[in-house]
């Protein structure tokens, strides 16, 4: 199990923060949709008591379905064959583009705050209906149809969205291969994915420095001879840019010959909308499917509580869209509700560390999310970037990817939220669609640390890690598992059902297990306390140590590699890299530096080891298994409680280990 600070809010009597006045009663009159924590028990109970009453009444409030459902749903976690709304049919792009254009065309779909400071804009429903269907135009002229696969690979702007929802305009799948991944990590999952059509960019640009996108995609697609067109938007216009006008379409040019309508094609809630790949603890990554209607649904229904959105609110998600949060968040959940969303380019700290608070000031942000680790870094320039802007239209602030420590939580509410704000941690994963632990704006009194209590429809469980048994009560301490299918779950890993029911449904059969462990403390509330497989949390991004792993072992230099987290105080957790060299091979600075660009080239810059140690020999069983658990245990500084040692090969490597690790972190 990984270390975090959180951890430490649950044994103390943590404060308890009931949510802000200014929200339960607000002035101008509009009532949070949720605004007591009874209000919340009896939707809570309903939505577990009643299911069948609570999800039709929600999933027809939010989704304009093409053909109602009759059934809302159907399967098991015990079978994996769940399914929700089977005989519902609908459109995603209807529902998150068409319903609001043709209500209010001039109403704001996207403010996009490129990367140079001062070059905001907007794009209104109206744009943005004629943009997805002259885009989805485009698709089908190059011959894609219903369930065929598109990879989008692209920087921050509207245009990954517009790419997103032409996909789902014409039940092609897409599959977002977030844009900091190199071109060998893009080959891989355009290559499981069976992508046919690539969208990408020319160029990006990340805090005034350019981005290679497009050079990155060709590298990849050397490897790929199945994808047939690569379509580019101009983004930086660098003419230096590679085209093989065999096989690349310019954006502009392939839209300027197409109609801006095409008819969106109705799907059944149970056809796949996406893949996004994400870490397992295997060295491959997984494709998770979600589909249709229950991952819409929980992406509305989730932003609508948990965010409090109503009408003429500006929502901000800083995630970038190559993530599970940035799907959700940046654009099916406030599209869905015909909210405005902003889809920031650049980096906090660009030009300065006063970025985030510039933006909300400049575009009165009314919800504002964000990842710990981006918190834990602007709180150490110190509080004047903040409070020199007016972050008064603030009413909620979230947080995501990772646990929140209690102080950062503390910070975050007190100088960026000014005490006013609703803080909501909210706890989910790329294969929960959407939230599944969270607090509730105007309902839910708040701990520090703490994700709080489950969202409608999820029911919980805390196992025992050992027994699978069910830990009732309070005060207790475990593994985090759901009892119950929800709709915005994920239903399957792209070809390969199997590796899905290994991973979730089969350690603890009967429940959905999360991968993390949990406790739920004296009160109830739920407190996350790290992954408990071989999954490390960087800045809030998924990593698998295998697939480092696995980087580095390319490195003809290296016998041996075993990576493990590391606690770090700025990005949660680190990555730390133990190598054994090939014999004959000197262990140097440059042989260091070496591997580390080979991971970096292998995966990407956010896989870089922050520590890589040379090591002799690794520890390891009598069999040969390398004993990371001792390794986690050194670099967490705590190699005075390694446990039993017994089944350790050569004990006396131990001692090398330890002054090795102390010199290096
Ligand atoms: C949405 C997202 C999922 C893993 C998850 C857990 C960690 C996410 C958290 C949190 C504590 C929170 N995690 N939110 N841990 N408190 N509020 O991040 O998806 O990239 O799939 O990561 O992130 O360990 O299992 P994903």
């Amino acid at each position: 199990m990984t270390t975090s600070t959180a951890q430490e809010g649950a044994s103390e009597a943590a404060a308890i923060y009931p949510p802000p006045q200014r929200l339960v009663n607000p002035e101008n009159g509009v009532k949070p949709w949720c605004s007591s924590m009874e209000e919340y028990e009896t939707l809570y109970k309903e939505s577990i008591n009643e299911p069948t009453k609570f999800w039709t009444r929600v999933a027809n409030e939010l989704i304009t379905w093409d053909k109602p459902f009759t059934r809302v749903s159907q399967g098991s976690l015990k079978d994996g064959d769940m399914a929700w709304f089977p005989d519902g049919q609908l459109n995603i792009s209807y529902n998150c583009v068409d319903r609001w254009a043709l209500q209010d065309p001039e109403r704001v779909a996207f403010v996009y705050e490129a990367d140079a400071p001062g070059e905001a804009s907007k794009v209104t429903y109206g744009e943005l209906l004629k943009q997805v269907c002259s885009l989805a135009n485009v698709l089908t002229s190059f011959g894609l149809r219903k369930g065929d696969t598109v990879a989008i690979y692209m920087p921050m702007i509207p245009e990954a969205a517009v790419a997103m929802l032409a996909c789902a305009r014409l039940g092609l799948v897409h599959t977002v291969v977030f844009a900091g991944f190199s071109s060998s990590s893009l080959a891989e999952r355009v290559a499981d994915a069976r992508a046919r059509v690539v969208i990408t960019a020319d160029e990006g640009l990340r805090g005034g420095r350019p981005i290679r996108t497009k050079a990155i995609v060709d590298e990849a697609l050397l490897t790929c001879p199945e994808v047939e067109k690569v379509l580019v938007f101009r983004r930086t216009g660098n003419e230096a840019v590679a085209f093989n006008p065999d096989r690349d379409v310019w954006w502009h040019e392939a839209i300027a010959s197409q109609r801006p309508y095409c008819p969106p094609v109705s799907v059944s809630s149970e056809d796949p909308l996406f893949l996004l790949y994400t870490s397992g603890s295997t060295g491959k990554p997984k494709g998770v499917v979600h589909t249709t209607g229950g991952y819409l649904l929980g992406a509305a229904m989730t932003l609508k509580y948990v965010f409090d959105i109503h009408d003429g609110d500006v929502f901000c998600c800083t995630a970038d869209i190559g993530w599970i949060t940035g799907h959700t968040y940046v654009v099916y959940g406030p599209l869905a509700l015909g909210s405005t969303s902003v889809i920031f380019e650049s980096v906090p700290t660009f030009p300065d560390a006063s970025r985030y608070w510039k933006l909300v000031e400049d575009h009165k942000i009314t919800q504002f999310y964000t990842a710990p680790t981006a918190i834990r870094a602007l709180r150490r320039h110190g509080d004047s970037y903040v409070t020199k802007h007016d972050l008064s239209s603030l009413r909620v602030i979230g947080s995501v990817g990772e646990p929140i420590n209690p102080d950062a939580w503390t910070w975050y509410n007190n100088i960026v939220g000014g005490g006013k704000c609703a803080v909501v941690d909210t706890y989910w994963q790329t294969e929960t669609g959407s939230h599944v632990i969270t607090p509730l704006p105007g309902a839910t009194p708040a701990k520090p640390g703490s994700a709080t209590f489950p969202f409608f429809g999820v029911e919980l469980a805390i196992l025992d890690p050992q027994t699978g048994e069910e830990l009732e009560g309070n005060d207790v301490s475990g593994v985090l598992a759901i009892k119950r299918p929800w709709p915005s779950m994920a239903r399957t890993i792209a070809g390969d059902h199997k590796r899905f029911l290994e991973t979730y449904l089969r350690p603890y059969p009967g429940y959905y297990f999360a991968g993390d462990g949990a406790s739920r403390d004296a009160d109830g509330y739920y407190w996350i306390r790290g992954r408990v497989d071989d999954v490390i949390n960087v800045s809030g991004h998924r990593m698998s140590t295998a697939e480092v792993e696995s980087a580095l072992i390319c490195h003809p230099a290296v016998a041996e590699s075993a990576v493990v987290g590391a606690p770090d105080e700025l990005t949660g957790q680190a990555i730390c890299a133990f190598v054994t060299l090939k014999d004959g091979i000197e262990a140097t600075d440059d042989v260091k530096v070496e591997l580390v660009k080979e991971v970096r080239h292998r995966i990407g810059p956010i896989a870089t080891p922050k520590t890589l140690i040379l090591v002799d020999e690794l520890p390891k069983t009598r069999s040969g298994k390398i004993i990371r658990r001792i390794l986690r245990k050194v670099v967490a500084g705590e190699a005075d409680t390694l446990g039993d040692l017994s089944t350790l090969s050569d004990p006396s490597i131990l001692d090398v280990l330890i002054s090795k690790v102390a010199a290096a972190l």
